[in-house]
């Protein structure tokens, strides 16, 4: 798939003859499979693949605590609203991991909040969308997880050590979300109400598609990928990791009794894949600008947020600097 990046020139990615002295140096090591570790040197531009693409995942696991926040004070037992709260927190210590990561690379944790509340870094096009009834809590632990673990399992191996490493316990972690989710669903589906079922289907119908989206633009539109997979940041294209998570889904929605949306979705046995139909990536494209169904509302809920932790900064500063001073006097 990498070559096939390559060739279709979507992205340049430089030969052996281009690349300085350093850059070879550096490939081989990559290529060598030696980690990268925050003090080594590094090409400029392969500290900021990593600066986006590590921050973008952080915030996205930020922002993504609030669709299912949603939904903690109506979930309908006891039990459930103990694992989704277990879920909420283990995302925030997700975002707090990668955030840490991404510092290793000399950016400062504040401003890439700040870039995030002024609307100019990118998350993940599927934190807005709405959770509109508890099914979507199921789907959002089975289908957002079960894409994230998909996307991340990967990374574990990627050359970036400290990405690396915070990405082991994250998909540890992102496994029990998924589970926890495809219970909820098993719930409803199985031992259900009609009404339940429908639910279920309902929300299916409507987070089909944009978790397909999750995995990014096809290999053909992906203009970061080659280069990326040449740095082993990226070790699967989009599209390939897309194909696994259709064929990981479709008979785990088989046993649920749940029909996906896609009238196009069969078994090709020459491929010994599932085909499905044609992603409307204009709606994609349009989330990514902006529009999609929640994008204000998940940026004002973290704005009015950052803005009611102000006091717990400000304490933590002038505590911060009372101690100081006292350990100069
Ligand atoms: N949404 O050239 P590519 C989770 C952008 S964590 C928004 O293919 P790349 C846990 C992309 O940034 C979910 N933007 O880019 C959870 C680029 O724009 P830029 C997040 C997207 O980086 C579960 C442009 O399009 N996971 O779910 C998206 O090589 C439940 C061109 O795209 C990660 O971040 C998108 N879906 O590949 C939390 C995993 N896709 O930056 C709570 C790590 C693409 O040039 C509840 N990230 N774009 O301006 C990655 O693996 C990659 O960054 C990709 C994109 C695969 C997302």
């Amino acid at each position: 798939m990498y070559a096939q990046l390559v060739e279709t020139g979507v992205t340049q990615v430089k030969s052996a003859e281009q690349l300085s002295g350093a850059d070879q140096a550096f490939q081989r090591r990559i290529d060598d499979g030696i980690k990268i570790e925050p003090k080594d040197w590094m090409p400029e531009a392969y500290r900021k693949t990593l600066v986006r693409q590590i921050s973008q995942h952080a915030h996205s696991e930020i922002v993504g605590m609030l669709p299912e926040g949603n939904w903690v004070t109506r979930a309908p037992s006891l039990k459930r609203k103990a694992i989704l709260l277990a879920k909420i927190q283990d995302e925030g210590g997700h975002g707090l991991y990668l955030y840490s990561a991404a510092e290793t690379l000399g950016v400062s944790r504040d401003d890439l909040v700040d870039d995030l509340l002024a609307g100019k870094a990118k998350y993940s096009s599927i934190f807005n969308y709405p959770t509109l009834n508890w099914a979507d809590i199921g789907m959002i632990g089975w289908l957002v997880d079960g894409s994230a673990i998909i996307n991340q399992i990967p990374l574990c191996r990627c050359s970036y050590g400290p990405y690396a490493r915070a990405m082991v316990r994250v998909c540890k972690e992102e496994s029990f979300h998924q589970r926890q989710g495809y219970d909820l669903l098993l719930a409803m589906c199985k031992d259900g109400t009609p009404e339940q079922k429908e639910m279920c289907q309902d929300a299916i119908n409507r987070w089909w598609w944009p978790a397909l989206m999750m995995f990014g633009p096809s290999d053909a539109e992906s203009v970061n990928s080659a280069q990326s997979m040449a740095w082993k940041i990226k070790l699967f294209s989009n599209d390939d990791l897309r194909q696994k998570m259709v064929d990981q889904t479709v008979p785990q929605a088989e046993y649920l009794g749940l029909t996906l949306p896609d009238p196009d979705l069969k078994w090709n046995p020459q491929r010994g894949h599932y085909d499905f139909g044609k992603i409307d990536w204009s709606e994609f494209q349009e989330v990514l600008k902006g529009n999609g169904p929640c994008n204000r509302d998940r940026l004002k809920a973290r704005r009015d947020a950052h803005a009611k932790g102000a006091w717990v900064r400000d304490a933590l500063s002038a505590y911060a600097a009372k101690k100081e001073a006292r350990a100069a006097a």
